[in-house]
């Protein structure tokens, strides 16, 4: 029933809230992941792979099945609509569903899940919003298998970028535009609509993907914002050799430089930065790759996270300073992929998902919300260029991502649900401006 003593948003909310199911949530959490599902419990459904496009064609029919109208855009990025009463731009949710290749069931996977459970929870509490809600499945969010991160969500906020995304290739030589069109051919019956259409608000459900809620013992987060982001590629070139007959000093060993730059590298952080630097030298290519050859080109990725943006400019002219002064004969190219200034969320966003996450928590008789920086990017970032955004934590168990192992407790994936449906409610019936 609805309380008609409260305003009729709070009622709404309220009752959208409650209707979230602890099962229904499971289950289609479940029904995702065997997408790609690994025997170690991870998921392995990288962007616009075969099996990502197998998952998007289960999205596109749940979606259908309660009652959504499904499009997709020139990055093939897949919007679930669920109708509001008024045609003004509609309230944004979901997240991404491609993983990593070695990654868990719920990165990205749960705020789009979160989102269809939403939707349900609507239809059974019998609520019409003002503003229609759409469930969003970003394309390739991750990065890993087309670099950089977060494309779908770039692309669509800004579609000149898409240009430039189209040609990114991965490791086998296929561009991401043509893994894209492969996709757009896949979904032929879903009606295809314009990128950049404008929305009222945003909110991205997500596990934290770190330790801070966990050891706070706190159960949901309110994203104060996202901290800043640069990532590079290097590429350093000296010759070939054989591993046994060339004499130590007259090699031009391209894996002895990347070495003793990544030494370098990590040196610097001790010595020079403030424990705010994070550091990853995730990706290694090595050529020819041969146990008794000596490396003559080795690739290798620099992933740099700070929540001050200075931190990352000075590691970048050190950087730099590092390459120009390496002492070999081989050459050392830099490629800059990636870079996102921190990501600040606006505070009547935060007021609602404090409110949203302060509801449930009370119902569930648990901690208050606690508020907190993201570590990881997020799609939420480039959003947050666009339209009033905010995101939503839940605790990630030991703060593992990006590993099979990855896990949260389901009682805390059904909270962070439900306050992303009071939440979502609350922005979709505010009342309307033009
Ligand atoms: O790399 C990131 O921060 C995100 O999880 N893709
Ligand atoms: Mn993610
Ligand atoms: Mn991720």
């Amino acid at each position: 029933m609805i309380d008609t003593e409260k305003s009729s948003e709070i009622a709404f909310a309220e009752s959208a809230q409650d209707h979230v199911q602890f099962d229904r949530l499971q289950q289609l959490l479940r029904e995702l992941a065997m997408f790609g599902g690994r025997d170690d419990g991870g998921v392995s459904r990288e962007a616009l792979t075969d099996i990502d496009l197998q998952a998007r064609r289960f999205l596109i029919d749940k979606a259908r099945s309660l009652g959504c109208e499904v499009r997709i855009d020139d990055c093939a990025n897949l919007f679930f609509r669920r109708r509001g009463l008024s045609d003004l731009p509609p309230v944004l949710t979901g997240s991404h569903a491609d993983t990593q290749p070695v990654g868990g069931k719920l990165d990205g996977a749960y705020g789009v899940v979160g989102g269809l459970e939403v939707i349900a929870a609507l239809n059974d509490a019998g609520i019409e919003t003002q503003r229609a809600i759409e469930v969003v499945a970003w394309t390739n969010e991750e990065g890993c298998r087309f670099g950089p991160g977060a494309m779908g969500s770039s692309a669509f906020v800004d579609p000149r970028r898409l240009t430039e995304y189209r040609k990114s290739m991965d490791a086998t030589g296929m561009s991401f535009g043509d893994a894209v069109d492969l996709a757009l051919k896949a979904v032929a019956d879903v009606p295809r609509r314009p990128m950049a259409e404008q929305m009222s608000a945003c909110v991205e459900l997500h596990i934290e993907q770190g330790p801070v809620l966990e050891r706070a013992q706190v159960p949901l987060g309110v994203v104060s914002g996202i901290q800043s982001v640069r990532w590079y590629q290097l590429h350093l070139t000296g010759s070939a050799g054989h591993a046994g007959t060339m004499p130590m000093e007259e090699r031009t060993d391209a894996m002895a430089a990347a070495v003793g730059l990544a030494h370098q590298f990590y040196d610097y952080r001790v010595r020079h930065a403030t424990d705010t630097l994070r550091l990853t030298l995730g990706r290694w290519q090595v050529s020819p790759n041969s146990i008794n050859t000596i490396p003559g080109s080795v690739t290798f990725t620099v992933d740099v996270r700070s929540v001050d943006e200075q931190v990352l400019a000075q590691f970048e002219s050190a950087m730099n300073d590092m390459i120009r002064d390496y002492n070999w004969a081989g050459s050392i190219a830099v490629e800059n992929l990636f870079a996102r200034p921190p990501t600040l969320f606006p505070d009547t966003m935060l007021a609602v998902i404090e409110q949203a996450c302060e509801r449930a928590c009370t119902k569930a008789l648990l901690a208050p919300p606690m508020r907190l920086t993201s570590g990881a990017f997020h799609d939420a970032m480039y959003l947050a260029d666009q339209c009033p955004t905010a995101m939503i934590f839940v605790p990630s168990k030991g703060g593992i991502s990006h590993n099979a192992a990855e896990e949260t407790d389901p009682r805390e994936l059904f909270l962070g649900v439900q306050a992303l449906a009071y939440a979502v409610t609350i922005l979709a019936n505010l009342p309307l401006e033009k």
